[in-house]
């Protein structure tokens, strides 16, 4: 089945093996055992919303009914990475390209590229959220803008260290929660984030996130911490082209790196973090 100009197709449901809905019961059980207390509220309230289940590979078309009905997202199904312009386009009309395909079982703790495990268990279920919604489209209408002014590179950055691995601190500020992505599709690095003494958890700042360099090939060396939704919308709101003049002037940073003026979060006793004022 060939994919249409916008690299959507259908979704070849008949072509998944038992093999590859035993490989999404393994996966979808482990998060649902590791994520409650460290995923945050507004993902587990999108999960039970969808009633996406361990049994098997879900059915696109019906999580789009409810997905349409929360938030107007759609779901449209890829072959796989798509170009950064097709991404962003999909993103601003409120459609999520979901690849199509399962990990192979040799690959069940990490692979590079997007599955459909982690689109649809790492990504959807925010998007049931209205602030995040909003938030997504949003990002996709910028990089729509960033394409034009060749700034994909500062924008992409933006989306890693908060869409794919993101920290929020849960609303009683007891503690930090996970909101990215890549972190919530991944046993490994859903304790790694919260637990390891080894990455720093920096405050979210948004020019400090866009000068930031990030690895794909480990766990984080870096996780920004966001206080809420509203606050990540409303730092991304405004036109970004000054965002983009300030940062031509600005050295990029390592992904391990600590800056001075970073808010650095510190575990404090027992589940609190508290933080230092400098570096
Ligand atoms: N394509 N299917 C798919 N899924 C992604 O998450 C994705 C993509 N293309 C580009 C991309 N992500 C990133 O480079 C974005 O920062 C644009
Ligand atoms: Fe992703």
């Amino acid at each position: 089945m060939e994919p249409r100009p916008d690299f959507t197709m259908d979704q070849p449901i008949a072509s998944y093996t038992p093999t590859d809905h035993a490989t999404w019961r393994t996966l979808f059980e482990h998060q649902a055992a590791l994520l409650p207390g460290r995923a945050c509220e507004e993902f587990m309230l999108g999960l039970k919303g969808l009633g996406v289940a361990a049994d098997g590979i879900p059915d696109f078309n019906r999580l789009s009914d409810i997905l349409g009905k929360a938030t107007g997202w759609s779901i449209v199904a890829v072959p796989g990475l798509v170009p950064d312009e097709v991404f962003f386009g999909h993103l601003a009309n409120r459609r999520f390209p979901v690849t199509w395909w399962i990990r192979k079982p040799e690959q069940m703790d990490y692979l590079q590229e997007p599955d459909v495990f982690h689109d649809i268990y790492g990504h959807v279920p925010l998007l049931m959220n209205p602030v995040f919604a909003d938030y997504m489209q949003a990002y996709g209408e910028g990089g729509v803008k960033a394409q034009r002014l060749g700034e994909i590179t500062h924008l992409a950055r933006l989306y890693w260290y908060t869409v794919e691995f993101g920290l929020i601190r849960d609303a009683g500020g007891r503690g930090l929660r996970i909101y990215g992505s890549g972190i919530l599709s991944s046993k490994s690095e859903s304790i790694h984030c919260l637990d390891s003494a080894a990455p720093n958890r920096i405050g979210f700042d948004l020019l400090r996130v866009m000068r930031t360099r990030y690895r794909i090939d480990t766990f984080q060396k870096t996780y920004f911490v966001i206080d809420s939704f509203d606050q990540l919308f409303a730092a991304t709101r405004p036109d970004f082209r000054p965002f983009y003049e300030r940062l031509h002037g600005a050295p990029d940073l390592g992904a391990g790196e600590v800056a001075a003026g970073d808010t650095v979060l510190v575990r404090g006793t027992g589940e609190g973090w508290g933080h230092t004022d400098d570096a």
